[in-house]
């Protein structure tokens, strides 16, 4: 396998909504170059891209999945390697489409053509936008019966504003459905090109139709003008001459991208081909080569601190190796798989490097290139590529590795808290024991995943992004590792707090044969507003408690707040001041100032005023427009509050916020409201005072065995 230079190297994020083709376009993209010997087909199983049994099995992706082009330009002896980053839509996976995103330098937005904008294509448009990545939009599906330039191009530009420019125009034979999408008119080259429908995905070029050749005048001009508007030179040409040479036009169109004033719009159908050898010549002509996007800003690996002072790398041979983990996949049998984008230096075969966040070494055996899941192995890697490596010994997901001497650290991608918890139950007792390796391997490839264990009824619990991942999660522990869990209904992760003020005292006093076991505290305990979590402040004066015992208070109040008074559930915003005790020269220990700081604790929930907290979700939803009134409706009567709605191009998107508890069956119940034609994303937003009626519910339901009350009363007594 050849090496390719940091100049003949595109990264590109293929992003967009769920089922809008990126699969099928990559597939597609990698026939035309010439990568397989045939199309791979997302409905046969055989797409390059989703290649896991979970894709195959449910025809979504799931994970990211890397593949290359090596596709000839014009003005270049040698061919540029296109990698692919295929990531997933669905709103529920989407977390790991921004975590391997940050590895592009470059973002193409996959749209339905015949649905416009949805929601995840604003999603994956803010994540290119955090990353500062150039982006364009290609508006797939022009076979579809519905599809529609003219309403998709305004939704475009309705949401992403008037720099979304067309650069191709459809060829349309009779109403354009079916295979009536026969081509594209290149508005930059003001050629026809044309495709022979399932073929080869290369264009013959041909005129502009007649009947098309004064719409095609009028966006070519209008390109044209977009293009020179930011460069002096290029306007004086465009005002002399009237238009611009092709080559002119192809480099203002770079810089043009590369500066994100103009957002080019491409038209395709992934499915039968068409459109593909126009979009591979933009990837490779158009989008930025890694280097041209300047330095990537890391920080001094031994200061994490947030304010820390940013430095620069050059993405460049020249400079130290340095490398960004963005993805691990744990398989069974070959064992931990990473990719990772070489930011700077040229990593060999076999090097060793240096793990900055671990301070370990790491062997590269095995640098790979992948294509879907066959990996190529390879002599070198340079600035700017992207590739894989085997068995790294203890490296995950958004670590930074390199040459010893010029230590940096890349931040990773920041992903969310998940939205909800599932508790599993391992079927057997040889489920439950081989539950933590598996699982561990599984919390490697998943950032967005959480497992642990309820303290309180000893259930394993599982939380992410909502239940289909959850369910994926569970077919995993079954189907690779032999782990079968039941899942339970999802959890919704109450919390306590209290509404009122108290002063407690808390009183651990014992006298058993020899040494005995004293402490004394007294605490005030008030409120604090939401989100502020846990405070305790230590107001004792005079030495009543001496300094070395007060953290042992401080641990017992904590400790003690993960249980709350009324169903159990973590107490949370509240501030506990310790201001007076007593001790005894020999009887007193960190123990008896652990337990009295903790029947304090016991004694001034109780005074004040406990209340249930729930959590509430941020939702929007999209559909088409008839659904509004009935996705609006329902959404009240779960207790939402609706803050917005926004019409575009037939389709409707309402915002707003419900309590999680509300919204556990919504995935299933927006299907069956919308024909399955509505789609949503969940986020967290904050905790709020459950209702009474629904708080006594959720206590009744939650009946805590009171045993650490009674120990509470007794010893307070
Ligand atoms: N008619 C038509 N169907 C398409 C086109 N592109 C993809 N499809 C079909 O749309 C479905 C979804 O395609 P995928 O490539 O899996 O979509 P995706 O965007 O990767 O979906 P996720 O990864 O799950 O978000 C499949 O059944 C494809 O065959 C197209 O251009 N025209
Ligand atoms: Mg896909």
């Amino acid at each position: 396998m050849k090496s390719y230079n940091t100049e003949c190297i595109r990264n590109v994020g293929i992003v967009g909504h769920g089922d809008t083709g990126k699969t099928q376009l990559v597939s597609s993209l990698l026939f035309t170059a010439g990568m397989t010997p045939r199309l791979g087909r997302v409905t046969e199983g055989s797409a390059i891209t989703d290649w896991d049994e979970e894709e195959i099995a449910r025809k979504i992706s799931i994970n990211s999945g890397l593949a290359f082009a090596e596709w000839p330009t014009p003005d270049r002896s040698d061919k540029i390697k296109v990698n692919l980053v295929d990531t997933p839509g669905y709103s529920m996976f989407i977390n790991e489409t921004k975590s391997s995103l940050i590895a592009a330098d470059a973002a193409l937005i996959v749209v339905d053509a015949s649905a416009g904008v949805q929601v995840m294509t604003e999603k994956v448009w803010d994540y290119a936008a955090e990353y500062d990545q150039p982006r364009a939009f290609l508006l797939n599906g022009m076979d579809r019966d519905r599809s529609s330039f003219e309403r998709s191009l305004g939704s475009l530009q309705q949401v992403f504003g008037r720099n979304v420019t067309p650069i191709e125009l459809p060829i349309l034979v009779g109403n354009g459905a079916g295979n009536g999408f026969r081509g594209v008119v290149d508005l930059v080259t003001m050629k026809a090109l044309v495709y022979a429908p399932d073929g080869d995905g290369k264009a013959r070029v041909e005129e502009i139709p007649a009947e098309m050749a004064e719409e095609a005048k009028a966006a070519h001009e209008a390109l044209v003008e977009m293009v020179a508007e930011g460069d002096d030179a290029l306007m004086q040409e465009f005002f002399d001459e009237g238009t611009l040479p092709v080559a002119d036009l192809k480099k203002g169109l770079r810089e043009a991208v590369l500066a994100k004033r103009i957002f080019p719009v491409l038209l395709g159908s992934a499915l039968h081909n068409v459109g593909s050898d126009a979009i591979l010549n933009f990837l490779a002509e158009i989008f930025p080569s890694p280097s041209v996007r300047g330095e990537v800003l890391g920080y001094p690996a031994a200061s994490h601190h947030p304010d820390a002072m940013p430095i620069g790398r050059k993405i460049s041979d020249r400079e130290p190796v340095s490398i960004f983990t963005f993805k691990t996949i744990a398989d069974p049998f070959a064992g931990r798989i990473t990719y990772f984008k070489v930011v700077s230096g040229v990593v060999k075969n076999d090097v060793t490097l240096n793990n900055f966040q671990r301070n370990s070494q790491e062997r590269l055996q095995h640098v790979q290139v992948m294509q879907g899941k066959t990996a190529t192995e390879v002599n070198d890697l340079h600035a700017g590529d992207i590739g894989a490596v085997a068995k790294l010994r203890e490296t995950t997901t958004g670590e930074t590795l390199g040459d010893k001497s010029a230590p940096i650290f890349f931040p990773p991608a920041r992903i969310p808290e998940p939205a909800i918890t599932f508790a599993v139950e391992p079927k057997t007792r040889a489920d439950e024991d081989r539950i933590g390796t598996a699982i561990h391997r599984i919390l490697e490839e998943d950032l967005a995943l959480r497992f642990g264990r309820d303290p309180q009824t000893k259930e394993f619990l599982l939380s992410g992004a909502g239940q289909q991942h959850i369910e994926v999660v569970v077919a995993k522990l079954r189907k690779r590792y032999h782990v079968e869990m039941t899942l339970k209904p999802p959890k919704v992760p109450y919390r306590e707090t209290i509404r009122g003020k108290a002063d407690a005292e808390g009183k651990h006093k014992k006298q058993t044969g020899g040494h005995g076991q004293f402490g004394v505290c007294r605490i005030k305990m008030e409120p604090l507003p939401r989100g502020s979590g846990i405070q305790f402040v230590d107001d004792v004066f005079g030495g009543a408690i001496p300094k070395n015992w007060i953290p042992s208070v401080e641990k017992g109040v904590r400790e003690s707040a993960e249980r709350g008074y009324l169903a159990g559930f973590p107490v949370t915003d509240f501030r506990v001041s310790l201001y007076d005790g007593k001790y005894h020269d020999v009887d007193s220990s960190d123990m008896a100032f652990k337990i009295a700081g903790s029947l304090a604790f016991r004694d001034a929930l109780k005074q004040a005023r406990p209340a249930l907290l729930e959590p509430i979700m941020h939702v929007e939803v999209s559909a088409p427009e008839q659904y509004s009134g009935d996705l609006m409706g329902d959404l009240s009567s779960r207790r939402g509050r609706i803050s917005g709605s926004e019409s575009r191009s037939g389709g409707v998107t309402i915002q707003g916020q419900a309590p999680l508890s509300e919204l556990l069956s919504y995935a299933n119940d927006l299907i069956s409201m919308t024909q399955g034609r509505g789609s949503y994303t969940m986020e967290f937003s904050h905790y709020d005072f459950a209702p009474s009626e629904i708080a006594d519910k959720v206590i009744a339901a939650h009946k805590p065995h009171h045993a650490s009350e009674e120990e509470g009363k007794s010893a307070s007594a």
